[in-house]
């Protein structure tokens, strides 16, 4: 995303371009995101999401609901910097579709010889010939690359009627599909992975009470781990049981995320190793706090205890990733924070993805920003996106709050924001954790930081 600024510096003001950093959640900032299914392909990390939109004016399964007319895939080698590549799969292209459904939901994806596989969940044109409802279908799509262009088969899979299919080939080569239904099901697939090899299956043992969906099965070291998001109180929280076969019997062992401190009704996920490290993608609704139907896709990091079962992971804002120190640090998007007198807000309240800035109202407030790679560079000066009409002082300080000081910044009144420009005298090597923090005057509201 570019972007043109105005600086102040104590002589000049000049305008320049620059590329912001996206190493924060949501990871990412073009579109409403859902249902991320994770794959590692050709060694780079793709997702590959729902595509949430505000509900057309007379368009949609109902008012106030989920509304998904088409997949986009994003790719990434950083966990970083998010490549969009567009449109994938659209309601208006798959012949079986009601392409006035808009009820595109969760999907996943699969490599097998070469070809990529993307399973995806839509109501079907054509009633069922028992209820004589649309229901829930899964189509396939197959393509050469994982970007795409995947092409719709003409029919569903037959023998399946649900949502949020997850594919799973074993280490014997033998692909299953799972979905959900209230119950969470189970097939083989035949080798040309687009028909059923055996009879649907509920998998047992699962909690009986509380909407089941959203299946995600890896396995690790010989252990199948099958996650999936329930209701075991209010809204989705993801869960997980353990079994030593991919069909089960599964054994219930704990819970992977609580539910959202927003609120958000569901939760849907998938977890991946990618470079030796284990991350979770989930969903959540940060960009849209008030309609929990148009969510935006995170990453956060998964670790195992010695037993193979699964730490809790705790969302962050901060994400995973390094930020460049010459790319705008979107502060807001904070690892740690004091606990009180600094809050964030949306910069426009009109539009989400304009992202936040942090308000610092009270002397002493702060907040730390993890992992900035200042790599082998000299840098010269610090830049601050800041805006105070009463003027104040911030510091940045480096690894914690009572670390030395960076910088100690004077922000000027002003009704309009400015970026403040600071000669820097020490040089950062390699990478740091920042503290900012409010050492006098205020308030003040801080889009980002940089380095130059
Ligand atoms: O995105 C629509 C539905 O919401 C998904 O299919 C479910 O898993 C839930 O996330």
């Amino acid at each position: 995303m570019k972007k043109r600024e105005l600086f102040i510096t104590p002589v000049l003001f000049i305008t320049l371009s620059i590329t912001l950093s996206k190493a924060q959640n949501p990871i990412i900032r073009s579109q409403f995101t859902a249902d991320p299914s994770a794959h590692v392909f050709n060694g780079r990390v793709y997702v590959y999401p729902s595509h949430d939109i505000p509900v057309p004016e007379g368009k949609g399964l109902r008012k106030d609901w989920f509304c998904m007319e088409d997949y986009h895939a994003f790719s990434t080698d950083n966990l970083v910097d998010w490549t969009d590549h567009g449109v994938i799969v659209s309601q208006y292209k798959v012949k079986w579709a009601d392409s006035n459904a808009f009820s595109m939901w969760a999907p996943d994806c699969i490599e097998r010889n070469g070809k990529y596989y993307f399973y995806f969940p839509t109501i079907s044109a054509k009633p069922d010939t028992i209820s004589n409802r649309k229901m829930f279908r899964i189509g396939v799509a197959i393509a050469d690359k994982p970007e795409g262009p995947f092409n719709p088969l003409p029919e569903p899979i037959k023998g399946v009627v649900g949502i949020d299919p997850c594919v799973f080939i074993d280490k014997d080569g033998q692909a299953y599909l799972y979905w959900s239904l209230g119950n969470i099901y189970v097939a083989k697939l035949k080798e040309n992975m687009t028909e059923l090899e055996s009879k649907p299956q509920i998998i047992a043992n699962l909690p009986a009470k509380g909407l089941k969906e959203g299946p995600w099965v890896f396995e690790r070291n010989g252990l199948y781990y099958l996650t999936f998001p329930h209701v075991e109180n209010t809204i989705e929280r993801l869960e997980y049981a353990m079994g030593d076969n991919p069909m089960g019997p599964f054994k219930m062992t704990g819970v992977i995320m609580d539910e959202s401190p927003m609120n958000c009704w569901t939760n849907h996920h998938s977890i991946i190793e990618f470079n030796g490290q284990w991350y979770l993608f989930y969903h959540q609704n940060a960009r849209s706090p008030k309609f929990d139907k148009n969510r935006s896709i995170c990453t956060d990091s998964l670790f195992f205890n010695e037993d193979g079962t699964i730490r809790k992971v705790i969302p962050t804002h901060r994400g995973v990733g390094l930020s460049e120190a010459s790319k705008p640090i979107q502060i807001d998007r904070y690892s740690s924070i004091s606990e009180k007198g600094v809050k964030m807000e949306f910069i426009d309240s009109t539009n989400s993805f304009a992202g936040w800035k942090a308000e610092f109202n009270e002397k002493g407030a702060w907040l730390k920003y993890n992992a900035v790679d200042f790599g082998s560079r000299k840098f010269k000066s610090i830049k601050v996106k800041a805006l105070s009409q009463s003027g104040g002082v911030i510091q940045i300080r480096l690894g914690q709050l009572d670390g030395p000081v960076l910088s100690e910044i004077k922000i000027p009144e002003s009704v309009n924001w400015i970026v403040v420009d600071k000669p820097l005298k020490t040089l950062l090597p390699g990478k740091q954790n920042l503290v900012v923090l409010l050492k006098d005057g205020g308030p003040v509201e801080i889009d980002w930081i940089y380095f130059e």
